[in-house]
């Protein structure tokens, strides 16, 4: 085993993900560097961090994005790997490449891979001799309308038009019928060639309500990979995941070597190293189709280390400086059930609008089967410049049941005062039968949710607290008046 010296690690990120990875690179001995920008000088990654480099001005394009700069301080403080964290330079193909040629490991795969998924016909033309299944439709760019009408009629409306750039659903355009395919595949190269800079998409067919399932892989530089199971992520609200579970309660074990396997095979595809993920679609019927491959670490991790018992960060690291995987397929097992909920500083019943301002009381829920992977603590503003999710909140039990019922409870005891969150909705997903009973789909939010049965539900609560105060109230009076002879 050729083995490369990592005493000392650079995380490119902020918040909750980079205390997350600082944690085990703490656990393992390895010395951490913290970046920051001049609107997180009082972050806790900064404080929790054994030395940290201040890089630019609040907006991420003049701090966490400025790979340059970045190297250049990991230079001088002699830093062995840079870990990306999730966002901002981890799924950056240029910046791998860049940290390898100034001799700094990247922890995460080659910059190769991360090109080739990034490019969503790439991909598909990487995995094509591989047998993975795949959406019906086409593999190549489309430009001309009457070329995509052919397909569409081919392979049955309604269809899909995707940008090959794409993600988080920009360039994409559902077609119902034969008469709108020009106007919608002229506003899908618009969008794409904007939002990209490339104009290139490509046609497929649309399923209509998926569940989207993702399945972790590691692979490690000898040619071993695995996977560590499913993330069920269906319960998404305009592209962004708020709720993730692991395992999927709609795969069985058959259904879960078999898309386990596939996922093995994109990784091996593009010569992936280290933690990925391979979405797939699964149907109404249970078939499954490749969507595309992530090729970084995942804000929703935590859910499949709790039910694999792997340390997913100490994996990357472990990978990067050339150790093999030391466990096989056969000894990974399933056990219990693990709940995430992204905690957003957003309104639910505002439209999800960022709500900002300062956190005049933080206060986050402990007990058994709870884990909290958190950045802020009470007292501190949201920066506007960035992604305003606050923490995650992650629930591990025997049972989905278990896990559920925890993860109300949590929602009950996680205290948080100044803005608002996405706490609520949280509660709201919980206890719903259709997430209850496992019965959803990528359209849940939109099929259930309104600003409305939160408002409810919360006064409902409200009512429920004022009635028992006023009860305490009177029972207290009464007590009072009890005369003491
Ligand atoms: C699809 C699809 C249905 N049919 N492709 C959304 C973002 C991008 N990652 C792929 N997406 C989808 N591709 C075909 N052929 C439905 C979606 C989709 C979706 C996928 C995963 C999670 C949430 C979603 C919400 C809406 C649409």
């Amino acid at each position: 085993m050729n083995c490369i010296k990592m005493k000392k690690i650079l995380i490119a990120n902020r918040g909750e993900i980079a205390i997350r990875v600082m944690k085990t690179a703490r656990k393992m001995g390895i010395k951490t560097v913290a970046i920051y920008s001049k609107a997180d000088r009082n972050a806790l990654h900064v404080r929790f961090a054994d030395e940290a480099v201040y890089i630019g001005e609040a907006p991420s394009n003049k701090s966490y994005l400025l790979g340059d700069k970045i190297i250049k301080e990991a230079k001088k403080l002699y830093v062995d790997g840079i870990h990306p964290g999730y966002g901002f330079l981890s799924e950056n193909a240029h910046f791998a490449e860049l940290c390898e040629k100034n001799g700094i490991i990247f922890i995460g795969p080659k910059s190769k891979s991360i090109k080739i998924m990034g490019d969503k016909l790439a991909a598909k033309d990487a995995v094509k001799h591989y047998n993975i299944p795949m959406v019906p439709g086409v593999d190549r760019a489309v430009t001309n309308p009457k070329e995509a009408a052919d397909i569409a009629r081919e392979i049955g409306f309604p269809i899909l038009i995707k940008a090959s750039a794409g993600g988080g659903g920009k360039g994409m355009r559902i077609v119902e019928q034969e008469k709108d395919v020009e106007e919608q595949m002229a506003r899908a190269i618009s969008e794409a060639t904007s939002a990209f800079g490339n104009g290139s998409v490509f046609v497929e067919k649309y399923i209509t309500s998926p569940r989207h399932i993702e399945i972790q892989v590691l692979a490690d530089s000898y040619g071993n990979t695995l996977h560590l199971f499913e993330r069920e992520c269906s319960i998404q609200r305009r592209h962004q995941k708020v709720v993730e579970e692991a395992p999927s309660s709609i795969l069985d074990p058959e259904l879960r070597k078999k898309m386990g396997d596939a996922a093995i095979k994109v990784a091996k595809s593009c010569d992936y190293l280290g933690a990925g993920t391979v979405e797939f679609l699964v149907d109404k019927n249970l078939n499954f189709y490749f969507l595309e491959m992530n090729t970084r670490l995942q804000v929703e991790h935590p859910v499949t280390e709790l039910i694999s018992g792997i340390d997913l960060v100490e994996q990357q690291i472990k990978i990067a400086r050339g150790e093999v995987i030391s466990f096989k397929q056969e000894d990974l097992k399933i056990k219990g059930h693990a709940l995430e909920l992204r905690v957003y500083a957003e309104d639910p019943t505002n439209n999800f609008l960022p709500s900002v301002g300062n956190l005049n009381i933080y206060k986050i829920p402990t007990g058994k089967g709870i884990r909290v992977d958190n950045g802020f603590e009470q007292g501190m503003d949201i920066p506007i410049y960035y992604d305003p999710m606050l923490s995650k909140l992650i629930t591990y039990g025997k049972t989905r049941e278990e896990a559920i019922q925890l993860m109300i409870e949590a929602i009950d005891n996680y205290k948080i005062e100044g803005v608002k969150t996405t706490l609520p909705f949280g509660k709201f997903v919980c206890n719903h039968e259709a997430f209850r009973s496992g019965k959803f789909d990528t359209h849940f939010v939109k099929n259930y949710f309104t600003d409305q049965v939160l408002q409810i539900s919360l006064n409902e609560e409200a009512q429920i607290a004022a009635t028992m105060a006023l009860k305490i109230y009177l029972e207290d009076q009464q007590k009072l008046k009890i005369p003491i002879n």
